[in-house]
């Protein structure tokens, strides 16, 4: 927990320092593209899966979602370990999920979504569907 903790902590330092170097080096286009490498594909991934959260690391990714009523979330797992998906008010479970297996989940009504691994109930996520 500790170790996912400061994971985190670390890429998102890491993610802001990227960020600072390609601002500093806006004047200097030229010397700029290896540091924007790693943004662009962060940008990429984040535009091309919206509606997608993925378990890795016992994390969900995104830990925050918002998407219009009617769409379907897709959650994937990555880890070695078995995660589940569970809603807090009941509205839907999923089995274990092994190792790429995926769950989906269509959000018909708005409200805000409380979901958390019943595996390892510290693995939280919310969804706002407006
Ligand atoms: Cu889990």
């Amino acid at each position: 927990m500790l170790t996912n903790t400061m994971g985190r902590a670390l890429a998102i330092l890491f993610g802001s320092l990227a960020m600072l170097a390609v601002s500093a080096g806006l004047g200097f286009a030229q010397t700029t593209t290896p540091m924007q490498m790693p943004m662009k594909a962060q940008q990429q991934t984040v535009a091309s899966t919206p509606n997608a959260i993925v378990i890795k690391n016992f994390m969900f990714t995104p830990m925050e979602l918002t998407i219009k009523a009617g769409t379907t979330v897709t959650w994937k797992n990555l880890d070695g370990e078995p995660h589940t998906v569970v809603n807090d008010a009941g509205l839907f479970r999923s089995a274990a999920l092994d190792q790429d297996d995926t769950y989906q989940y269509r959000f018909d009504k708005p409200g805000v979504y409380k979901i958390f691994c019943g595996i390892h109930p510290n693995m939280k996520a919310t969804i706002t569907v407006q």
